[in-house]
């Protein structure tokens, strides 16, 4: 046995036998990754560039200078990854498509033979081995022409978006039954045009909430046209996904800014979906048109939504996609402290401050700490607040700096949110059908480039081959998936270890 597989031995004793760590049955298990985090291939064909090869291009944009050049290789090694999805026993894969890959004027006036061949491949190499593909259409590989007009800020973009969207929906529907149209609103409009760590790079206080509405309008445009035009044919199922960060109240008395908090980020992408009345969150949109008003605009800084776009966007879901990694406790900002607005400009909007309980376990990542009953908490205020829906859990996991094969913490942390998970199915009675772990291997990481690493694989970013290597916590993985519970037992699972 190598040496990888007696750590995972040694976990997996510390874990004792009982009926509650079984997942119900039809429960599925998967992986994800995204396009420009892991293809590379940024030029070839008649491939244009996106806005992540622009910005990244740009000295002092990303740590160390990264780039997605060559990232992982898959736009070669795709194979290579089906095969990790194969060996994982993975029942699905999440990946993405890149926009300027298969649209390289970013409209359907031209489709990339290149490009939908691409991804033809990779489907069909991942049904040959009996993995769903599940698709996730934008996750933030924004054409840069598109950019230059203007990008997520103009309202033209939700028809950009639906034409593009009904083009890979007419390329890939007949395989591929579920969709997830667009990453993270609230992160990809506050990181790309508020912050501006990300690409790309603007900073305008105004210009998040531009995006936020049309990012609604754009997935509620994408999902209408699959529900008329395709999914009769096809039957298959279409969400967005919202990054979901626990807000609870540091004491009692910031109960109320902590449920404000809540509204704001969970809120802002859910209400118009998933509640019965639609449109934002009503507490928040009062309490930003009443700040813009203070502040001298003629109006609200959040743009509102008419009757129709309300009725357009309410009710676009099939089920309830969410990514979750961390918690965060709120209070109150003290008189002119400065705020941080990572994770969220609403933050100072709000004047909340967020911070770490310190009993939660720290990562070696200055945003992490491991809080996995707020992924429970979280499903349980979902719940609360629109209903009884269908939950996929799409991303969570862990990241770490640095080559290590032994990643036990990675395996406690998977382990210590599927825990939660099944506490949230059998007391809480919500209804999760499934869980994906962040990432299939390590790749770039966004502004932090390479020097954070997710992956159940390694990868070795030195070595042009780009050797993936499975990690302790793929055994782990593998495991669970193979045994269908929690108590997994590396001994009876052995041949599984040998095999990856
Ligand atoms: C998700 O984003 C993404 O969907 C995925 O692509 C990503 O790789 C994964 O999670 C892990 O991050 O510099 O202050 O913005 C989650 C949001 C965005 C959180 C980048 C960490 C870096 C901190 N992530 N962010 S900051």
């Amino acid at each position: 046995m190598s040496q990888t597989a007696t750590f995972v031995f040694c976990a997996i004793l510390a874990t004792a036998y009982s009926a509650d760590r079984k997942f119900p049955p039809g429960f599925i298990f998967g992986a994800g990754t995204s396009s420009y985090q892991i293809e590379g291939g940024w030029n070839v064909t008649d491939k244009s560039e996106s806005i992540w090869d622009v910005f990244a291009h740009t000295p002092g944009k990303v740590r160390n200078d990264d780039n997605g050049d060559i990232a992982c290789d898959s736009y070669n090694k795709w194979k290579d990854d089906v095969q990790m999805a194969a060996d994982l026993g993975l029942h699905f894969y999440r990946f993405s498509l890149s926009w300027p890959r298969l649209l390289p004027t970013g409209f359907p006036n031209e489709i990339s033979e290149d490009g939908k061949n691409y991804y033809n491949n990779l489907i069909d190499g991942l049904l040959e081995k009996g993995i769903q593909p599940v698709i996730t259409i934008y996750h933030w590989e924004l054409p840069q022409r598109l950019q230059n007009l203007g990008g997520w800020t103009n309202p033209s973009i939700t028809d950009w978006f639906a034409d593009y969207a009904r083009v890979v929906y007419t390329l890939y529907a007949d395989r591929v039954k579920t969709w997830i149209t667009i990453n993270e609103p609230i992160i990809m409009c506050d990181l790309s045009y508020n912050t501006g760590v990300t690409a790309p790079g603007i900073k305008d206080p105004l210009a998040s909430y531009m995006c936020g509405k049309h990012v609604m309008i754009a997935h509620a445009k994408a999902w209408r046209i699959y529900d008329k035009e395709f999914k009769p044919k096809h039957k298959g199922r279409v969400s967005v996904t919202n990054q979901l960060i626990w807000f609870e109240a540091k004491t009692p008395e910031e109960e109320e800014l902590a449920k404000l908090t809540r509204d704001l980020s969970v809120g802002l992408h859910s209400h118009p979906i998933y509640s019965k009345e639609g449109g934002w969150p009503p507490v928040i949109e009062e309490y930003i048109a009443k700040k813009s008003k203070e502040e001298g605009y003629a109006r609200s800084r959040l743009p509102e939504f008419t009757p129709e776009e309300i009725e357009l966007v309410k009710g676009t879901y099939d089920f309830y996609a969410l990514n979750y990694y961390t918690g965060g406790t709120i209070r109150k900002a003290r008189d002119g402290e400065t705020i941080d607005p990572w994770p969220l400009s609403g933050l100072p909007e709000l004047e909340a401050v967020i911070e770490k309980r310190p009993e939660w376990k720290k990562s070696e990542v200055y945003w992490f700490s491991v809080y996995p009953e707020g992924l429970r908490k979280q499903l349980v205020w979902l719940k609360e607040n629109y209903g009884d829906l269908e939950f996929l859990i799409v991303e969570n996991g862990y990241p770490s700096i640095g080559l290590n094969l032994q990643d036990l913490n990675r395996i406690s942390c998977i382990e210590g949110h599927l825990e939660q998970i099944l506490l949230a199915i059998k007391e809480d009675g919500i209804n999760i059908t499934g869980y994906t772990v962040w990432s299939l291997m390590d790749n770039f990481e966004w502004n932090e480039g390479y020097s954070i690493k997710f992956g159940l694989y390694e990868v070795d970013f030195a070595d042009p081959a780009r050797t993936r290597t499975p990690r302790a916590s793929a055994h782990y993985y593998a495991s669970v998936i193979k045994s269908h519970t929690l108590d997994v037992n590396i001994v009876e699972n052995k041949h599984i270890t040998d095999e990856l």
